[in-house]
């Protein structure tokens, strides 16, 4: 019965963070950005105490090591991290991140699987949301990062990849493997910070989610990532502020990048991906879970931990066997030439 849940039955319950106004225009435009998903003080400050707990270790940690002179203690989270940044020139992102890099997993690679985070993934009022864009079948695709990115002029050269600078043109469908093309993969960019153009945000072409799946080129984006090549992405591109608690949603062929933090602080989100039960995501070296059954409550996972161990299980496997493939593009290829 629940599976053919109309958007209008939850308008009329009065549990639909997203209107039908909004859903038409992501279907027309392949994005929308809804505010007030979560509420940015009681919601978020779990996320915030939790990342200013793990930053403490990371500077005492180097500061115990020789690289960092000055933990700087008592400063503000994003005025803290970017300070220890411009003085230490350390790498920080994985140790934040909620997924496994791509590359040389070994058994001590960082990943942030906490409670907070976790609470985040689940949070009753996100998966509302969620469930008016795939279905009340909800699994949660484990192609996810926490993106804390400090002003680009301070990103260490060495660190240019890995979640800390503007990402290329790419649709988020170009970055996951052929099994999930036909996958309906919801893409929630979720601003911790306020997203602005000046820090930052999100830049979408709109409609482009309609044209098909895009040539991406390895290693022609600012972060040394896939790129779509530049004369294919159309000059309507607009930038796309969000407000912290926000979300924008966005279709898997939907073209996007994002800019350059030029601002004089951080520019923090999480981008979290979801997609009905029982299909592939795209990334079957690491694991997703169910966020949300109504056809079968039991099989939700509940418990942070359970959750934390299916990665670190990833992880050990990941370490011991080497490294999947991630990617399907060739620089060879014609388009890129
Ligand atoms: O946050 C960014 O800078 C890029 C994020 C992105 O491409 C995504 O969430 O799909
Ligand atoms: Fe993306």
């Amino acid at each position: 019965m629940t599976s053919s849940l109309r958007v209008t039955d939850f308008v009329s319950s009065g549990a639909a963070p997203v209107t039908s106004d909004q859903l038409r225009q992501f279907d027309e435009l392949g994005y929308v950005v809804v505010d007030g998903i979560l509420d940015p003080d009681s919601d978020l400050q779990p996320i915030r105490d939790d990342y200013a707990l793990t930053l403490d270790g990371l500077a005492k940690d180097w500061h115990g090591h020789g690289q960092l002179t000055n933990t700087f203690d008592g400063l503000p989270f994003g005025e803290r991290l970017t300070r220890i940044i411009a003085s230490s020139g350390m790498g920080w992102a994985q140790s934040f991140d909620i997924s496994l890099p791509q590359g040389n997993v070994k058994l001590d690679t960082p990943i942030h699987c906490t409670p907070s985070v976790f609470n985040l993934l689940r949070h009753p009022r996100l998966l509302d949301a969620v469930e008016q864009f795939v279905g009340p079948e909800i699994y949660s695709n484990p192609i996810q990062h926490t993106r804390i990115k400090p002003p680009e002029h301070l990103v260490p050269k060495d660190h240019i990849g890995g979640m800390m600078v503007r990402v290329g043109w790419h649709q988020d469908q170009g970055v996951a493997l052929p099994e999930q093309d036909e996958v309906n993969v919801l893409t929630v960019w979720l601003a911790v910070t306020d997203a602005t153009v000046e820090n930052g945000c999100l830049v979408v072409v709109p409609g482009s989610h309609r044209d098909g799946l895009v040539a991406h080129c390895p290693g022609t984006a600012p972060d040394g990532g896939l790129q779509i090549p530049l004369r294919l992405i159309s000059p309507e591109a607009i930038p796309v502020p969000v407000k912290r608690g926000g979300a924008l949603f966005l279709q898997s062929r939907t073209i996007h990048a994002s800019l350059a933090n030029v601002s004089d602080n951080i520019r923090w989100s999480f981008d979290l991906r979801y997609q009905p039960i029982g299909q592939p995501t795209g990334r079957p070296a690491f694991p997703g879970f169910i966020a949300r059954s109504r056809n079968d409550p039991a099989s939700e996972v509940r418990d942070w931990r359970e959750w934390r161990q299916l990665w670190l299980d990833a992880r050990a496997r990941l370490a011991a066997a080497g490294n999947p493939v991630f990617n399907r593009w060739s620089s060879d290829a014609p388009a890129c030439a």
